[in-house]
């Protein structure tokens, strides 16, 4: 009993610490329940007031429509505690360090996505599959660890429930466009992969509304989605330019595009490859402009619990093959080619021809032939969702390789 108090004022603590990082609306009533036995209703004051619009087309198009019912509930928790725990790094340590052996022993990855992001994590609604740059590394770890892309057990999340989630254990990596900040890398508990696409923030405006730059906004209205860098570096941005501007904060995308095309703000904000995805989502995408400003950086990667290093390693490694593989010329038409008749060593260690690095991360050797095989090297996956063959036709800039000037760079496979 005497533990049952304890943890949960842990929750309630931890719950708190969440609402505030997420900068939430101004009163929050939640209930919070640890093991079971124990209910608390709790009203958490936050400092920051702003203005929280969910939009009726999301109350009943909830995220479910997004992520099946089904998903959530085939989503099974693993040994770490509930989502209850919010945003403390102990949880994170007692998730322990055996993922591997629990994503083996279930035969499938929990990975977390995002379905609202078209060229970066989206559910198609004509195919029912999801489809991505981010979910392609949820596939690449996939067939690192169990020799098969496809057994990936995807789990749609917004900005405000992918923490808990991850901490909670329901997920064994996040992949969806999560920037990696020192908060999140530390005080919430997890360890960041590296970073798969260096972004920035921006601002999406309608082309006949005379805004050119940031600071024709004065008094303008903003939408912003709820549980993001975003709303921080909008006020941050803002202040700093002198800029009074009225935030409209929803919960999730749809929302907050919907408000945005529906004329109900001005200006729309998020990561730019949100915006250039989002754009394509609106009812007349050629109406609306990218200002050049870019307001932020947001580093944008992989990330998974603390406390348990070999499953970091292998998510770490996995992302950095990926970029070798381009480095190297290595693709998924040729990889099996490379193993059989390379004579570099640098790409016969990437492949596992000679040497045992697999083994090191408890994997096999060639793990890298299986990722590459079945998602390619960066370059394949960034074209195949962003490039000059889709509808985005995202320019590479920092996202180019290290030896193009960019900043895509694998330490060695040594
Ligand atoms: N990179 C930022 C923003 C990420 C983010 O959540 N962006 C929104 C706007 S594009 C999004 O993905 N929403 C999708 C959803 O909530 O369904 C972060 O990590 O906080």
């Amino acid at each position: 009993m005497k533990r049952n108090i304890l943890l949960t004022v842990v929750g309630l603590l931890a719950l708190s610490l969440f609402v505030t990082a997420c900068g939430g609306t101004q009163v929050v009533e939640k209930v919070v329940t640890v093991e079971v036995e124990k209910v608390v209703t709790v009203e958490v004051p936050v400092e920051k007031v702003v203005t929280v619009e969910v939009a009726a087309e999301t109350a009943e198009q909830p995220a479910a429509e997004v992520a099946p019912t089904e998903e959530m509930a085939a989503a099974e928790p693993t040994e770490a505690p509930t989502a209850t725990t919010a945003e403390t790094a102990a949880p994170a340590a007692q998730a322990g360090g055996n993922t591997m052996a629990i994503v083996k022993e279930r035969g499938k990855l929990n990975c977390g996505v995002n379905a609202n992001v078209p060229g970066f994590g989206y559910l198609d609604p004509d195919t029912n599959e999801f489809a991505g740059f981010d979910i392609d590394y949820c596939k690449a770890i996939a067939a690192a660890v169990l020799g098969d892309p496809d057994a990936v057990e995807y789990r749609a999340l917004t900005g405000t429930d992918r923490f808990p989630v991850l901490q909670a254990g329901e997920i064994d990596v996040l992949i969806r466009n999560t920037t990696w900040t020192i908060s999140r890398d530390t005080s919430l508990g997890f360890n960041f992969a590296p970073t798969t696409f260096y972004d920035g923030q921006g601002m999406m405006v309608r082309k006949d509304s005379g805004i050119t730059k940031l600071t024709d906004m004065q008094g303008a209205t903003v939408c912003v989605q709820q549980g993001t860098t975003t709303e921080k570096n909008l006020a941050d941005v803002m202040r700093a330019l002198n800029v009074d501007y009225e935030p409209v904060v929803l919960a999730d995308a749809p929302s907050t595009l919907a408000a945005y095309d529906e004329g109900r703000c001005d200006g729309f904000t998020t990561d730019k490859s949100g915006l250039v995805s989002n754009q394509i989502l609106l009812a007349k995408p050629d109406d609306h402009v990218i200002l050049d400003e870019t307001m932020s950086k947001e580093p944008l990667g992989p990330l998974v619990r603390h406390g348990d290093d070999q499953w970091f390693d292998i998510v770490k490694w996995v992302t950095f093959g990926t970029f070798d593989a381009e480095e190297l010329g290595i693709t998924s038409a040729n990889v099996e080619e490379m193993a059989a008749t390379s004579e570099d060593p640098v790409v016969r260690n990437l492949l596992g021809v000679e040497g045992d690095l697999g083994q090191g991360l408890g994997l096999d050797n060639d793990f890298m032939v299986k990722v590459i095989k079945a998602v390619g090297n960066y370059g394949e996956i960034y074209d195949r969702h962003l490039g000059p063959d889709t509808v985005f036709n995202l320019e590479r800039g920092p996202n180019r390789q290290w030896t193009d000037g960019g900043l895509i760079y694998s330490p060695p496979f040594r």
